[in-house]
C-alpha cells in the first residue's frame, strides 16, 4: 500500500507517523515492539498481509491480501480498568465511518451494529475485529497498541471454510472494489476526531455504544472459558463491561463472548 495516498487524504498528515509492510507477523506485535523503545502516539502500522494476525486470547485472525489490517498506538490518560473504552471509540467510529462511506459510494444504505465487546458486524456477519493490547507501568497506561482488521476485498470463497458463514467483507455487502488507502485515511481522520470527543465524554460513550450494540435487553448465552452462561444483556458497567442479570443477581462480565 503507497503511503503517500494514505496521507494524501489526510487534513492534518503531520498528526500521524504511519509505516506501511507488503508481509508482517502482526502489525500489533509490531507496534508493541516499538511502544517499548518510546514511540510517539498515532503511530500507525499497516500490512498488505499479516503471516501471524492475531485475535483475542491467542486466536488467529485471518489476514491475507484484499483486506485492511492495521494498529495505531495510542497513550491516553486514563486508569488501565477503563482502557476498554478505547476498544468501544474505536468500533463506534469504525460503524459511523463504514456507514458514511457504504452511503455515498454506493446505492446501499446498511446499517452496521456493535456486538459487545470488540466485534462490528454487518448483515450480522463479521465485517471487522478489535484487538486492544496494552503496557501498564506502575498502574498507568503506559501505552495502548488498537490493532484493526477490516474485510474490504475479499470474496466470499477468500473466506476459509468455517469462516464463511460467519465473516463477511466491504466487497460482498456493497458490490463493489474499495481502495485500502484511501479508507485508512479516511479512518484515521474520524477516529482521531472521535478518540478526542468520546474520552472527554464517558456517559456519552456509553450511550452512543448501546444503541448501536445487539443483544441489548435480551436474553444470552456468553462463553468463557469454555463454560457458557446465560442472562439477561441488562446494560453495561462505567468501564465499558457487560452487566449480565441472572435472576435477581447481576454479574459484570470483562470478557467473553455471545454466541
Ligand atoms: C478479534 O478477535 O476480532 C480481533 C481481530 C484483530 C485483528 C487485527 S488485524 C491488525 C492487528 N494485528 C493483529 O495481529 N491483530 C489485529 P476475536 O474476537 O478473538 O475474534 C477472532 C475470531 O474471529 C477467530 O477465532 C475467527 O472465528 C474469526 N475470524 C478470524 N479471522 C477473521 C476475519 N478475517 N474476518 C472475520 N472473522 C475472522
Amino acid at each position: 500500500m503507497d503511503e503517500s495516498l494514505i496521507l494524501s487524504g489526510l487534513s492534518d498528515p503531520e498528526r500521524f507517523h504511519i509505516t506501511a509492510f507488503k508481509e508482517i507477523d502482526s502489525t500489533n506485535a509490531y507496534l508493541m515492539q516499538l511502544g517499548k523503545k518510546g514511540a510517539p502516539e498515532w503511530t500507525v502500522a499497516v500490512s498488505e498481509v499479516q503471516t501471524s494476525g492475531r485475535g483475542r486470547l491467542g486466536r488467529v485472525w485471518h489476514s491475507p491480501q484484499g483486506g485492511l489490517w492495521f494498529s495505531i498506538l495510542l497513550h491516553p490518560d486514563l486508569k488501565p480498568e477503563y482502557s476498554h473504552h478505547i476498544n468501544m471509540i474505536c468500533a463506534l467510529s469504525l460503524a459511523d465511518f463504514l456507514e458514511n462511506e457504504i452511503k455515498t459510494k454506493t446505492n446501499y444504505q446498511l446499517s452496521i451494529d456493535l456486538k459487545w465487546p470488540n466485534d462490528v458486524l454487518i448483515q450480522k456477519k463479521k465485517l471487522c475485529g478489535i484487538l486492544l493490547q496494552s503496557n501498564i507501568i506502575s498502574d498507568k497506561i503506559n501505552f495502548l497498541v488498537v490493532g484493526i482488521g477490516i474485510n474490504v476485498n475479499q470474496t466470499a470463497e477468500d473466506f476459509p471454510g468455517d469462516l464463511r458463514d460467519k465473516a463477511t467483507s466491504l466487497k460482498i455487502a456493497g458490490g463493489r472494489d474499495w481502495n485500502r488507502a484511501e479508507l485508512l485515511g479516511g479512518f484515521l481522520e474520524y477516529f482521531h476526531k472521535d478518540y478526542h470527543y468520546y474520552l472527554a465524554q464517558s456517559d456519552l460513550l456509553l450511550d452512543s455504544y448501546l444503541e448501536k450494540v445487539i443483544s441489548k435487553g435480551e436474553v444470552i448465552s456468553l462463553k468463557q472459558n469454555g463454560n457458557t452462561i446465560k442472562g439477561i444483556f441488562k446494560g453495561l458497567s462505567p468501564q465499558g463491561y457487560l452487566i449480565l442479570q441472572q435472576g435477581s443477581e447481576e454479574t459484570v462480565i470483562t470478557t467473553g463472548e455471545i454466541i
